[in-house]
């Protein structure tokens, strides 16, 4: 029985907890070093600029998080890394390895991406390609024999053997059937989060579409399709019975890119939800799949609110910049439909892309915007390049970026421009910070309101508000308002992390539990989409937008 010990920061991460729930099924002992990262968790707060990098220091559980790992005598440190979280990463794996000699494995969308950059580095000793649950069952039982076996696929070794390129690289596997899968070990975050504030689980993998600035484009070429796999609404009910038994649950976070894409599959989970499950939850959506009946059944499911991926209110750019083939009618129907059936939504708008730098689009935006009934939230974004996505390459062309600036985000610096993603011009940076603060006040404001700063052009004097420290006490006031259970899991966890560091010595250990019940797996395969979309999507054809 091998020991693998993984290390994750900020938030449950449902990567590590599915592996873990795969390898304990196989017999493995998994255990969890939780790093806060407080005030530089890259959910809420980046700590890049004052005051959190501050206190993101005074409240650094690092060096704990390293003694920890290196406490409980691993027999591999397993880590998973998207882009913004890799420096922490390597950091943590660069504390373990000069400490004990046992073998760093990174998984995760960062070291898909690029697995040359931990693989370059002496601190990382393999790499995952995509899925790592099997991989890392095939990994666990090799060491079990006494041998590493470096012919594992979708694993990446770093080898002394006379490979020219010092790498074995195996092939990669075909995509797991989801309803074969465990139910992700929320037991091995117990103790660090809150997890019934928020219990995360997915229904689906995969998207309708493939925007320029998504890792989703990524994925579509590396998997050769856009991954339309989905879980059965009968196991996804049974583990949320199996959840719901085990914790106070007060919020269900599905993450599943377009939880409502499949028409005929969400109209049989929302009837079984509501009459067994019937716990508020939050989804994440987009335009197209949407209309009246899906408002309808998101509302009588109990959705308390619906993050939707707007990105841009001009259907020119969207179209030719993002990749995203919506059409602004079909947005302001999505708005519609959702307003009709009182289902709240937050909305996520991009700042800083190309032709959007004028006071023009920020406005237009706005004013759509103001016309909705239940937005919630608008969030704000500031253009960051994934690596591998089609945004890099057009950020060049555009000149947005310099070319040497690729290699930059290849080596896990994406967030090296946190702060206003790419834009550099200060009266630009001015203008977004104006709006920034506008749009997420507007939500709370009646509609005339609204209307007036615009027409007023009151908008511009927001700019002389400091951006963070306003955003943060508007956010602070629209919590307490709407009595929002997302943030207050945020502020859970702060307050849970603020009292160990204080008063109980940080970072714990959580070492083998059971977790939850083994899900019975159907023998049904899962649920097929189209060819071409991957989805069913009832009201609208979904075609991919011309570059
Ligand atoms: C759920 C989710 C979240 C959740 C949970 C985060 C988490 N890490 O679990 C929350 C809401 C907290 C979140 C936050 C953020 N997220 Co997020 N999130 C997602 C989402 C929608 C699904 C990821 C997921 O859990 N899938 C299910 C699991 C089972 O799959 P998986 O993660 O791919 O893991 C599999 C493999 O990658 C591999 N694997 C993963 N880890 C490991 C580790 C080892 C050792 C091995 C061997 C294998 C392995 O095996 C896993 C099982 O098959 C993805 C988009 C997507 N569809 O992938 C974005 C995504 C990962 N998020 C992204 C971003 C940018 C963020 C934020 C920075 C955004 C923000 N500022 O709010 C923060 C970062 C917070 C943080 N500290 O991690 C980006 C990352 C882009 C990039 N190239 O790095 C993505 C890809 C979306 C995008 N825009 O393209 N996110
Ligand atoms: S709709 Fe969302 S998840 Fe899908 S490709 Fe676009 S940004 Fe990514």
């Amino acid at each position: 029985m091998a020991k693998i010990v993984f290390v994750t920061m900020g938030e449950m991460n449902m990567g590590t907890g599915s592996i873990s729930a795969t390898l304990k099924h196989a017999g493995h002992e998994t255990a969890l070093v939780f790093d806060p990262s407080l005030f530089d968790e890259h959910l809420y707060f980046s700590g890049s600029s004052f005051p959190f990098n501050v206190l993101a220091k005074m409240f650094s559980q690092r060096k704990k998080a390293i003694n920890k790992i290196v406490a409980l005598e691993p027999d591999i440190v397993a880590i998973s890394v998207i882009s913004d979280t890799y420096q922490w990463a390597i950091a943590i794996a660069e504390g373990v390895k000069k400490r004990i000699d046992t073998p760093v494995i990174f998984g995760g969308v960062f070291p898909t991406n690029c697995p040359e950059t931990p693989l370059g580095t002496p601190w990382v000793d393999i790499v995952c390609m995509g899925e790592g649950e099997q991989p890392m069952v095939e990994l666990a039982d090799s060491l079990d024999r006494g041998k590493i076996d470096t012919s594992i696929g979708n694993l990446i070794f770093k080898t002394d053997d006379g490979q020219e390129s010092g790498l074995v690289r195996n092939p990669v596997r075909p995509l797991q059937d989801l309803n074969e899968l465990q139910p992700d070990d929320m037991a091995l975050f117990e103790d660090d989060i809150h997890v019934g504030n928020r219990y995360y689980i997915h229904a689906s993998k995969g998207c309708i579409i493939s925007c320029s600035f998504c890792s989703q484009a990524f994925y579509e070429e590396f998997n050769g399709s856009r991954d339309p796999r989905r879980r059965s609404p009968d196991l996804v009910i049974d583990e949320l019975l199996e959840a719901k038994r085990r914790y106070d649950i007060r919020l269900i976070d599905f993450e599943d890119n377009v939880f409502y894409s499949n028409h005929a599959w969400f109209r049989e989970f929302a009837e079984k939800y509501k009459e067994k499950i019937n716990i508020p939850y939050i989804c994440m959506g987009h335009p197209l799949p949407m209309n009246d009946e899906v408002a309808r059944l998101l509302s009588e499911s109990g959705c308390y609110r619906l993050q939707l991926g707007i990105q841009s209110m001009n259907e020119e750019n969207r179209k030719k910049h993002l990749y995203r083939p919506e059409t602004n009618e079909q947005i302001r129907a999505c708005f519609d439909s959702l307003d009709k059936y009182g289902v709240k939504y937050s909305c996520d708008h991009i700042f800083g892309l190309p032709d959007e730098n004028n006071e023009e689009n920020l406005y237009n935006a706005a004013w759509e915007y103001s016309k909705c009934e239940q937005v919630h939230k608008v969030n704000t974004f500031f253009l960051t390049c994934y690596p591998k996505t089609p945004m890099v390459k057009k950020a060049i062309e555009w000149g947005m970026i310099k070319p040497e600036d690729e290699d930059k985000i290849n080596q896990g610096h994406s967030n090296f421009y946190y702060d206003y993603g790419i834009t550099t011009d200060i009266k630009l940076k001015r203008l977004f910070r104006a709006y920034a603060i506008f749009y997420r006040i507007m939500p709370a404001l009646p509609k005339k309101a609204r209307f007036f700063i615009l027409e007023k052009n009151l908008v511009r004097l927001l700019a002389f508000m400091p951006k963070t420290i306003t955003m943060f006490f508007i956010d602070l006031f629209l919590t307490f308002r709407n009595s929002d259970p997302v943030s207050q899991h945020v502020m859970g966890t702060y307050l849970l992390w603020f009292r160990r560091i204080l008063f109980d010595g940080g970072v714990r250990i959580r070492e083998s539990e059971p977790p939850l019940k083994t899900v019975k797996i159907p023998t049904a395969k899962a649920e097929k989409g189209s060819e071409e979309t991957g989805e069913l999507v009832a009201s609208h054809q979904v075609t991919k937008a011309a570059p």
